[in-house]
């Protein structure tokens, strides 16, 4: 049996209930199958995957927290660093109900490669909670993050894990976060990153991942003789990346015409307005159908849809397993050129594999949404410096960022092989630069 096989089956047998896990090792793993097949007896014998595979380590807590009822509420809080071969631990706090030590882990292990592509020296951690901010007060929203805080504050800080944003966790929680880590450890460090502008935050942090997403986009349709101008585009999602995605996507000429968030979507033949979907989502916190209610335009549909409307372009920005094999298949009926990944793998393993048979360029999210994380180790490196860069200077970093994701996965997939395999150009690009500090730094 191959190295490969061996691991795959190993870390099934350990993690049989973490499906997400699975899913994103067996992707990683089996794409990285020519890589490890040319080295398979050095990194059997120094149980390279087996390592790779195991977090360094984990921690998982209590959260009480007190709700305006005066009752007493309990959620379980988590990190996991997976791996800090390449720099300290990066990645996101999500807060949603679905959260579990799987689904952690699974963004985690996608975290470690993702980082490495940035070509930024930040290994791979993840956290969060099943606590839902929807619906809650802002009062009990800052007494669940101080005591998220009180506990997690042990396990963190600016040289050895750096927490951040993601699904639930925005500017309001990470100013809740900030300020209780000040308070117990009384030091002004840059612990987080998504942080406020005006207590050590970087500019164009809150854009960067949509604007990543499109960064990259762009340049690989580019490189594939493709102008993005004139191209309609579906978004799935609401949040954060979803709306920099979609303004980014209409600077550069495209048009958006749908977005969506849990309980339902939109169709805008005019092209989603962005300024309304801001007042919306990030003032308003309301749903959907409040765009709707306003946007003559608009279309409001309950449940799910996006990826049954004709685009040339596919851009999933909302969860996990959003995109299955029956959307993959409407969206190749429907003429779609490229799917980029802005979420964390939002698109399933067989529905990647439609696409990509099906001659759709795919762009995985590890590589296309890597400007979020990439700007907040920008911040990281402000903070450090005790400065602060224009907005033009991060955003033209970024751009470059891309571009180097870009052509980094492009020509290891050539390397290999597999030219337009952006899957496996983005594991093996990723994969390359941790296992070479892994080895160097021995076993551990
Ligand atoms: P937000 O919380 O800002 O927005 C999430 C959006 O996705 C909302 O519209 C939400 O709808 C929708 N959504 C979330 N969960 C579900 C679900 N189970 N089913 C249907 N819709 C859902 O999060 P972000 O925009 O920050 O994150 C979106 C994705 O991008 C995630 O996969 C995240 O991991 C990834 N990502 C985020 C980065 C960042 O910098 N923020 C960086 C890289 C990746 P509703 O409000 O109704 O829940
Ligand atoms: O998935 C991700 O890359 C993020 N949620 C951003 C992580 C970060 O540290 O900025």
């Amino acid at each position: 049996m191959s190295y490969v096989d061996e691991v795959l089956e190993k870390v099934r047998a350990k993690n049989a209930s973490e499906p997400e896990f699975l899913q994103a090792v067996e992707e990683v793993l089996n794409s990285l199958r020519p890589v490890i097949d040319a080295n398979e007896e050095m990194y059997r014998k120094e149980a390279l995957l087996e390592r790779l595979c195991e977090p360094e380590r984990q921690f998982k807590f209590r959260v009480p927290w007190v709700d305006d009822n005066g009752q007493v509420q309990v959620n379980t809080g988590y990190r996991v660093q997976f791996n800090s071969a390449i720099g300290p631990y990066k990645g996101g706090l999500r807060l949603h109900p679905s959260v579990n030590t799987g689904i952690i882990k699974f963004l985690g292990f996608e975290q470690i490669f993702k980082n490495s592509l940035t070509g930024l020296p930040i290994g791979g951690g993840k956290g969060g909670s099943d606590f839902d901010p929807k619906g809650k007060s802002d009062r009990e929203v800052m007494a669940f993050c101080q005591s998220f805080m009180t506990e997690l504050y042990r396990y963190i800080g600016a040289d050895t894990d750096v927490p951040a944003g993601d699904i639930g966790t925005g500017a309001r929680e990470i100013g809740y976060l900030y300020g209780q880590y000040k308070r117990i450890r009384g030091v002004y460090e840059g612990v987080l990153t998504g942080k406020g502008l005006s207590y050590g935050g970087s500019l164009a942090r809150k854009e960067a991942t949509g604007y990543g997403l499109l960064y990259m986009t762009k340049e690989m349709l580019k490189s594939n003789g493709i102008d993005i101008a004139g191209k309609t585009a579906c978004v799935s999602g609401s949040g954060n990346v979803a709306i920099y995605a979609i303004e980014k996507a209409h600077e550069l000429g495209a048009k958006v015409i749908t977005c969506s968030d849990s309980t339902g979507w939109v169709y805008d033949p005019e092209g989603i307005d962005v300024a309304l979907l801001k007042e919306v989502k990030e003032v308003n916190r309301a749903r959907l159908t409040e765009y709707a209610a306003k946007r003559p335009s608009a279309e409001y549909h309950e449940g799910r849809g996006v990826w049954s409307v004709k685009c040339d372009i596919a851009l999933p920005c909302a969860t996990q397993n959003e995109l299955l094999i029956d959307d993959a298949k409407q969206l190749v009926a429907n003429g779609c050129t490229a799917v980029c990944e802005g979420a964390n793998m939002p698109t399933t393993l067989d529905a990647t594999k439609y696409l990509q048979d099906n001659g759709v360029y795919f762009v995985p999210g590890k590589a296309a949404n890597a400007g979020g994380v990439a700007t907040s180790a920008l911040e990281m490196s402000q903070n450090s410096e005790r400065l602060s860069w224009t907005f033009e200077e991060v955003d033209s970093k970024l751009q470059q960022i891309m571009i180097n994701i870009f052509h980094n996965l492009d020509e290891a997939a050539k390397k290999y092989g597999l030219p337009g395999d952006y899957v496996s150009g983005a594991n093996i690009a990723g994969f390359e630069k941790v296992v070479d500090a892994m080895l160097a730094q021995g076993v551990c």
